[in-house]
């Protein structure tokens, strides 16, 4: 047995493009739904507010404006030994409003550049087509991807970015985790992923399954087209795995977390098996949801399945049935609550950390469906302290990643679940989806800049850097 990590694993770092780039009207670039959000905080909600308004502040206009520092980042990447780098494409650089026939070729050029820049230096793009950054006008002008129509334009968008980049990009993923819309509750989700805004008294749940199905055709359709432009490309899916543990070995609890899980296995049930499972269509049944699937849509489900399953892995949930134990209700799951797991520690953002939950994804989800699966995202966001000579000593983030490789290397070495790579999320400090901070951060590089938008943009290394320079360079070998 061999007792090494493969020759070929990916160590990488990933970012997307709308949390790093900024440069947002920059070359023809369109408005995209990530421009429309404003900055957060710890526990403070970001806000969606109806085009850009003159007295709000936008954290991923600027970003740290990778679209004008990537020659000296990838430098950065190039000397942590990063064997390949996954970001996003931003589709309203290519398609500024959404639905013109023809590309901004600016866009496409700026593109060109970043990933022969990357291969120059030996890294190879894992690229996802859309990570929570739909243009703007899909929304105004479609509703998101509620609407049909947006489906082709999704395709189209896919068609040309595939066609343009055959010879530069090998691993592709669609629709960044599109599971985590599945129970519609945070809007924040639903908008980042369909492009919708749900209003009150609309039937929330119907729209988010008919967009959910939507969007996974319009992946399936682009996977049949890549396939058509290069067949040797790895097209994936990406997935949000948040396992849900049963709380006790209550049988009521047991039950409770299936059915929580299968609510977010629902897309790579898709995705992977290329039929949408029964569970779904009971579901929409006893809920009377009409969700809209036409023949020659089942066909394209099952014509469109994915090479691989890229996914993101944070942390962990727990649920249980049992009256006495405080939680908060799931509307899916009615009896059921969502609970603190009370043998793990949270984050400062609460973000529960529990490195043992990602050997158990990979376990379970190779077992559900035995194709490869790429790590794709997995982080630890924290409050980072300059020291009075501007270093920083960030073992929390070193001790978060150290633990979680350990897992991974168990779950490759003695469980034998294929893994084509790991990239941690923001191996250099970008803009916080969730939460829209710069100060949640989750790199090995340092950027100076602060959640007011303050800062030079100036780039330094972390004491994490050296480390997962030296994790790479021994092939995981010392950790
Ligand atoms: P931030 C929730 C649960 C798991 C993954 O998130 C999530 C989220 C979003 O809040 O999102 C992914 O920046 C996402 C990235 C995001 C990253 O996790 O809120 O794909 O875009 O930045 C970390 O700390």
């Amino acid at each position: 047995m061999s007792k090494k990590m493969p020759k070929d694993f990916l160590w990488g770092g990933a970012i997307a493009a709308h949390q790093a780039e900024g440069a947002y009207k920059v070359d023809g670039r369109g408005l995209s739904i990530a421009d429309v959000m404003t900055a957060g905080g710890n526990g403070i909600r970001r806000q969606i507010t109806s085009g850009i308004l003159d007295n709000a502040y936008y954290p991923n206009h600027e970003a740290i404006d990778f679209y004008h520092h990537y020659k000296e980042d990838i430098q950065l990447f190039k000397e942590l030994g990063l064997k390949c780098f996954r970001t996003s494409i931003s589709w309203s650089r290519i398609f500024p409003v959404g639905d013109e026939q023809e590309p901004n070729e600016k866009g496409l050029q700026f593109y060109d550049d970043l990933f022969d820049e990357l291969l120059e230096n030996g890294i190879e793009p894992v690229i996802t087509l859309s990570h929570f950054e739909i243009p703007y006008g899909i929304y105004e002008k479609f509703g998101g991807f509620q609407n049909k129509k947006v489906i082709d334009l999704f395709v189209h968008f896919a068609k040309c970015v595939f066609e343009r980049y055959k010879d530069k990009v090998t691993y592709w993923m669609t629709f960044n985790e599109i599971n985590n819309q599945a129970d519609g509750q945070d809007p924040l989700h639903v908008w980042t992923n369909s492009a919708m805004i749900i209003d009150e008294g609309q039937n929330k749940e119907e729209l988010v399954f008919q967009a959910g199905i939507n969007e996974l055709i319009a992946s399936a359709k682009a996977v049949c087209e890549g396939k058509k432009i290069n067949p040797d490309f790895k097209i994936g899916c990406m997935m949000a795995y948040v396992p849900v543990y049963p709380y006790s070995c209550n049988p009521g609890d047991m039950m409770a977390s299936v059915k929580a899980n299968e609510r977010r296995y629902f897309y790579s049930d898709i995705h992977v098996r290329g039929k949408i499972p029964t569970y779904a269509t009971k579901y929409w049944e006893k809920k009377g949801l009409n969700i809209v699937v036409t023949e020659q849509e089942l066909e394209v489900l099952r014509q469109g399945t994915v090479d691989y399953i890229g996914f993101s892995y944070y942390m962990s949930g727990a649920i249980s049935t049992l009256k006495d134990i405080p939680g908060h209700e799931t509307a899916d799951i009615p009896g059921a609550k969502i609970v603190k797991n009370p043998y793990i520690e949270s984050s400062d953002w609460d973000w529960p950390i529990d490195a043992v939950g990602l050997r158990y994804v990979l376990n379970t989800v190779y077992q559900r469906y035995d194709v490869p699966l790429f790590i794709v995202e997995n982080g630890f966001g924290a409050y980072d302290k300059l020291t009075e000579n501007g270093e920083i000593h960030d073992d929390y983030r070193i001790n978060y990643l150290k633990s979680h490789i350990e897992q991974l290397e168990k779950a490759v070495i003695e469980d034998g679940v294929p893994v084509i790579g790991y990239t941690p999320w923001g191996v250099i400090d970008i803009v916080s989806f969730g939460s829209g901070e710069m100060e949640k951060r989750y790199g090995m590089i340092y950027v100076d800049k602060d959640n007011e938008g303050n800062g030079t943009l100036k780039r330094s290394k972390k004491k994490s850097f050296e480390w997962y320079q030296h994790v790479i360079a021994t092939n995981g070998s010392d950790l």
